[in-house]
């Protein structure tokens, strides 16, 4: 048996009992697809997952990537070069395409669900994987060259990279000062160092096509200051035939030059890469001939900012059943019942309150997360689908772009700290050794609330860009939805103190972001009693709603949850799926009742936030 527990039950639920996909699929661009066919794509990557992917999850981690720096090559470890070829040659990766590029096309909600179960067995692969999605990124955005590209790179399974990062420009993307000069025929060449590059280089594909970030040099009307001066490259490792796709022989100027030793993912390869080496120039080509590379990168960190999400909930979800299993048998100490006789049996740790307190929450916490990713992945499938018809759904589109980083950044958070603190901590000393998968859980999952923009700027993009900037509509059209689910009298009598501490919750949400509205307003030089640091105030909160936001939404989705659940209830059920349904009532009911509370705590917090940690001298720190 692998380490990777799945929780396909719960995944199903969400997709058809809370979100009704069912009524996404067999219509439209999925007529072919019907629920039976999506139930069983479900189980076999399940099957997959559980067995295949997760075989090489510890191994890879003990024997990670070996790097020649003479030859700047990597060798990948046996074990997971055979994971990575099952999840290949199963075609799993063809779901997020489109039928041009060989795809078979499905709603993000079933990608994001086929997701999940390949993330939560191995990270790893799914990330090495990418390379066609990137391709599907060069198509929507390419020239016919490019669309060539695109197809070359699908067909032959090339892999791909995303590459923003330099040295001294992490966070600060505008800051980069990788140049790109032109060619008299028309491509090329970059010269700079990048870092933190994923999977810039191993040997599980022929080729490997690098996406990036560079500013054009002596190009009127590009290659000015900031984000909005980078253009988006593609740069292939070998050169190839444009026409066959065979590699030509010839080694382009991209060079990894150093692969970072890790905390966690260690079979992931993280790289610095260096372009133009020895006199061998590295040569690109400007996607799609326009100068529009940031806007065309954000649609592959919007792809991977979700990933990041996915893959920390999936994790956070294996760790939980790992210590449930656990829990169930480990035997210590009496119940604390009889704690003051000697002689009293010995009992499983399940029996003890702060396990069933520490498990509860990890599970409510799984389930509310689970919901907020796949609700998302629902308000994608509106956005593709009008797409699809030719017209766009701009409150879909908008509501997408404000639960981003809330799955990104609230799911990594939470998943982590959750890990650590709950899931290991359940194995007491047990948890620490390498015996159980849970201490690579924790080193593994860190690193999903730094990459993909950390968690500080997740804040910011929430509230300057998805709340401000968006002048609060798509939060405005939750907030509806949440107050009317608490209007409704869903749950029929039985959530009645679990709607009303949603209600106090999206009160106390709403009283943080109209204070730190008002303390952004006071920022703004030429308004009553303007000083422009009160925008400090904002970021000394940014963060914070970030989390409290998240808490709502998963409260709100697990409450909806618990209606369909006692619902369930009323009919005849099988015991298993009586105790599934008894389990996502008890778990909406956990979370209204000690997550949700805590809100109160932080408004406060919020709203008595001052300047003084921003006055303070650094001396004093
Ligand atoms: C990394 C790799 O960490 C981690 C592992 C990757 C694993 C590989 C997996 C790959 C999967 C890919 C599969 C692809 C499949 C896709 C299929 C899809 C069909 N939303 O506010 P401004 C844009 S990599 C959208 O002024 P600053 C927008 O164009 C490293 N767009 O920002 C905007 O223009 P406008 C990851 C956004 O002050 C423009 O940027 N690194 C958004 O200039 C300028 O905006 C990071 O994530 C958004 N939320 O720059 C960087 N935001 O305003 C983190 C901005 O006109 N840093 N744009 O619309 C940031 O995000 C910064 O906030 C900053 C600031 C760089 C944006």
């Amino acid at each position: 048996m692998t380490h990777y527990r799945s929780n396909l039950r719960d995944i199903t639920f969400n997709l058809f009992e809370l979100l009704d996909r069912d009524a996404v699929l067999g219509t439209g661009p999925y007529a072919d697809l019907d629920h039976e066919t999506a139930v069983a794509v479900l189980e076999e990557v399940e099957h997959l997952a559980s067995t295949e992917l997760a075989a090489s999850f510890a191994d890879s981690d003990r024997r990670p990537p070996v790097f020649d720096p003479q030859t700047h090559a990597v060798t990948m470890p046996e074990s997971f070069k055979r994971s990575y070829r099952a999840y290949m040659n199963a075609g799993w990766f063809r779901l997020e395409l489109p039928a041009e590029l060989g795809g078979q096309p499905t709603p993000p909600s079933l990608q994001w669900s086929v997701a999940e179960l390949a993330l939560g067995a191995n990270p790893a692969v799914y990330m090495y994987a990418s390379g066609p999605g990137l391709g599907h990124v060069i198509y929507l955005n390419g020239t016919q060259r490019d669309r060539r590209i695109a197809q070359i790179m699908v067909d032959r399974q090339w892999g791909g990279t995303m590459v923003l990062t330099e040295p001294d420009a992490g966070s600060d993307v505008g800051a980069g000062r990788t140049r790109a000069i032109p060619q008299p025929d028309g491509s090329w060449h970059i010269e700079g160092v990048k870092r933190f590059i994923t999977s810039a280089e191993h040997d599980l594909t022929e080729n490997i096509l690098h996406l990036v970030l560079a500013r054009p040099y002596g190009v009127e009307g590009a290659g000015g200051p900031g984000t909005k001066g980078l253009s988006l490259f593609i740069v292939p490792k070998y050169d190839f035939d444009l026409d066959t796709g065979e590699l030509t022989g010839e080694r382009n100027g991209v060079f990894v030059t150093g692969v970072e030793k890790k905390m966690g993912i260690k079979v992931s390869t993280t790289c610095e890469l260096t372009f133009g080496i020895d006199g061998v120039p590295a040569k690109g080509y400007l996607l799609g001939d326009v100068h529009n590379g940031i806007a065309q990168m954000f649609q592959i960190i919007e792809h991977a900012r979700m990933m990041v999400g996915t893959k920390a909930i999936a994790t956070l979800s294996t760790g939980y059943l790992n210590a449930l299993e656990y829990a169930k048998t480990r035997v210590q100490g009496p119940d604390l019942a009889q704690s003051a006789d000697k002689t009293a049996p010995r009992v499983r740790i399940i029996s003890h309150p702060d396990i069933r307190r520490s498990l509860m929450t990890q599970k409510s916490f799984v389930e509310g997360m689970r919901s907020l990713v796949l609700y998302t992945a629902s308000i994608q499938d509106r956005v593709v689908l009008a797409k699809q018809s030719g017209t766009a759904d701009v409150g879909a589109e908008r509501l997408n772009d404000l639960l981003l980083p809330i799955v990104k950044g609230y799911g990594s958070e939470r998943s982590w700290v959750l890990l650590g603190t709950e899931s290991l901590q359940t194995f007491g000393g047990s948890g620490f050794v390498a015996d159980y998968p849970l201490e690579q859980y924790v080193r593994d999952a860190k690193i999903d609330t730094l990459y993909e923009g950390t968690t500080a700027i997740q804040g910011q993009d929430l509230f300057f860009r998805k709340i401000i900037r968006d002048r609060g509509q798509a939060l405005g059209a939750l907030s509806e939805e949440i107050g009317a689910f608490v209007a409704s009298g869903a749950g029929n009598g039985q959530l009645k103190e679990e709607r009303e501490l949603l209600q106090r919750a999206l009160d106390d949400v709403g009283a943080i972001i109209a204070s730190m509205v008002g303390q952004l307003q006071s920022s703004v030089p030429g308004s009553p009693s303007a000083d422009v640091r009160n925008i400090y105030l904002v970021g000394l909160n940014t963060t914070r709603l970030l989390m409290v936001l998240g808490d709502l939404i998963c409260g709100w989705l697990l409450l909806r949850s618990a209606e369909i659940a006692l619902d369930a209830l009323n009919r005849d059920l099988p015991e298993a799926e009586k105790h599934f349904y008894e389990g996502k009532v008890a778990s909406a009911r956990w979370f209204a009742r000690t997550v949700l509370p805590k809100i109160s705590a932080e408004r406060v917090i919020a709203e008595g936030t001052d300047n003084g940690v921003m006055d303070l001298a650094e001396m004093a720190f």
